[in-house]
């Protein structure tokens, strides 16, 4: 999508954000973690509170669907081939010389082959995915737990937010990549995988080949396409725009719940 579809997608936001309760759920989740809520809700628990509680809860998991469910054909949006040399060629090459690098405030920076992702912690899941510009799709998604990934580089105890550097360039003249971040409780959330494959085939090019996040709980865009660095930070303030993604950096909000 071009620099200029920005003030709609930004609308599309708001609406969708009215609709989904992005906002509101960020509201909610302070809310319930403050000590006069549950005054105020009293000692006797009930049902509904004890539901919202799950449904509020950054540990919950995301709605998984049966395979009949899966939408016919798996749109792609924003970037559908990365406009980066080094990228396409790899491609062309089948991403034999693919390397996976991880980095930043690790005991252990290590560089994987996809052949080392696959031996990883694998979860498939059958998951809704809605982009803010008001499509949703359903897909059949198998990758390593991103959680197996970063035990194995040992993070250190400073680090807050995992970056995900993608290939796409978003401006024409191959500036700008588009970047996201999530904190380290999503990070480690079992349906917070790196997908290789979608709906039993390896993952096409439209859809982020050869690694794509998924990250069930939050809205399409932080799920980045094309990941070929991972970065642990304490801080993302220093990266691009400061505000953790390519998006952010243009309005959106960071934590995009649903
Ligand atoms: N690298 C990269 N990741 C990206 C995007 C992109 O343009 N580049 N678009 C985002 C948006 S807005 C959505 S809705 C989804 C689309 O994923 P799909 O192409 O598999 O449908 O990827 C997200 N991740
Ligand atoms: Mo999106």
């Amino acid at each position: 999508m071009g620099k200029n579809s920005g003030l709609t997608r930004r609308s599309l936001l708001a609406r969708a954000g009215a609709g989904v309760c992005a906002l509101t759920l960020a509201g909610c989740q302070k809310l319930s973690e403050s000590a006069w809520f549950s005054k105020v809700l009293g000692v006797g628990e009930n049902a509904s509170y004890r539901t919202q509680r799950l449904f509020l809860s950054r540990k919950a998991m995301a709605q998984e669907f049966t395979e009949a469910d899966r939408s016919p054909a798996f749109r792609s949006n924003g970037t559908s081939m990365p406009n980066n040399p080094e990228y396409i060629s790899l491609a062309d090459n089948g991403f034999t010389y693919y390397r996976l690098k991880v980095g930043g405030l690790v005991e252990r920076p290590m560089s994987f082959s996809l052949a080392d992702i696959r031996v990883l912690p694998h979860r498939t899941q059958t998951t809704r995915h809605d982009c803010v510009e008001g499509w949703s799709a359903i897909g059949k998604w198998k990758g390593a737990r991103l959680s197996a990934l970063l035990e194995e580089v040992r993070p250190k105890p400073t680090v807050r937010y995992v970056v995900f550097h993608c290939a796409d360039p978003m401006e024409e003249d191959g500036s700008s990549p588009y970047y996201e971040s999530i904190d380290m409780e999503d990070a480690f959330h079992p349906q917070t995988i790196l997908a290789y494959e979608l709906n039993d085939e390896p993952l096409p090019i439209a859809n982020g080949a050869p690694l794509r996040l998924r990250l069930e709980r939050q809205l399409g865009y932080k799920m980045a396409k094309y990941v070929m660095r991972i970065e642990l930070v304490e801080d993302f303030s220093g990266i691009a725009g400061g505000k953790g993604g390519y998006w952010e950096d243009q309005g959106y909000e960071w934590y995009a719940g649903i």
